[in-house]
């Protein structure tokens, strides 16, 4: 498996599952900016020309962070990141997954063009992203409310979900609004942060992309 990433982005989500799924991966990096990766032009690979993206073979590829979740989590069901499929357990995942994505991910994005290129990338102006705070606060303050009384999004264990969860918290910190007006997810930031492969994940990605371009 060849998991396509950029610092910081959300790719980082399944690069943190793929380290606690313990699964063999290797890292190709592409600069967002450019379109390049080691490999050449990124488009060539994959047209949606963002990031995550899943090689799985010579013919098989994945995009779209909660479904390669979904994808990374399934391959080591005895580790329980994901509830078995069919299961009314795997619609409440699902649901946690498509929310992640579709309120917080898409909030954060901000509809600012970057050198008159329009992407998905956080704001860079103090007006964007004060409004993206007020996009997604509302949704950080439900989140806040659901870890009042357990650790992780699914109960006492550590899922997919949460990976995702982290890599968006993360976010709110570059953006400089960070935490603080919510104790529970401070709290589920700093546990999650403490994981092995979280540490690894944030040791070998570095400093997020977008801060240095
Ligand atoms: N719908 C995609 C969105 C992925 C996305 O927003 N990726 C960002 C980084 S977090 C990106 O690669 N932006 C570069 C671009 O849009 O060109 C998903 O859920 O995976």
């Amino acid at each position: 498996m060849h998991l396509f990433y950029a610092p910081g982005a959300s790719s980082q989500a399944p690069h943190i599952l793929l380290r606690e799924a313990g699964l063999p991966f290797s890292l190709e990096r592409v600069d967002l900016a450019t379109h390049r990766w080691s490999g050449g032009d990124y488009r060539q690979l994959n047209p949606k020309a963002y990031v995550p993206f899943l090689k799985l073979s010579e013919t098989e590829t994945l995009s779209e962070c909660a479904v390669i979740l979904q994808y990374i989590a399934d391959q080591v069901p005895a580790q329980s990141l994901i509830s078995a499929p069919g299961t009314l357990a795997r619609y409440h995942d699902m649901e946690w997954l498509n929310f992640i994505a579709t309120e917080l991910h898409k909030n954060f994005i901000t509809p600012e063009r970057h050198n008159n290129v329009a992407a998905n990338f956080l704001s860079k102006t103090a007006e964007g992203q004060e409004q993206t705070r007020l996009h997604v606060a509302p949704r950080l303050a439900y989140v806040d409310t659901h870890l009042q009384t357990q650790p992780y999004l699914r109960g006492e264990h550590f899922s997919s979900p949460d990976a995702y969860l982290f890599t968006m918290l993360t976010w709110a910190e570059r953006l400089g609004f960070g935490l603080s007006s919510w104790p529970n997810l401070a709290a589920f930031f700093a546990r999650v942060k403490s994981r092995p492969a979280v540490q690894k994940t944030l040791e070998v990605e570095g400093p997020p992309h977008s801060l240095r371009e």
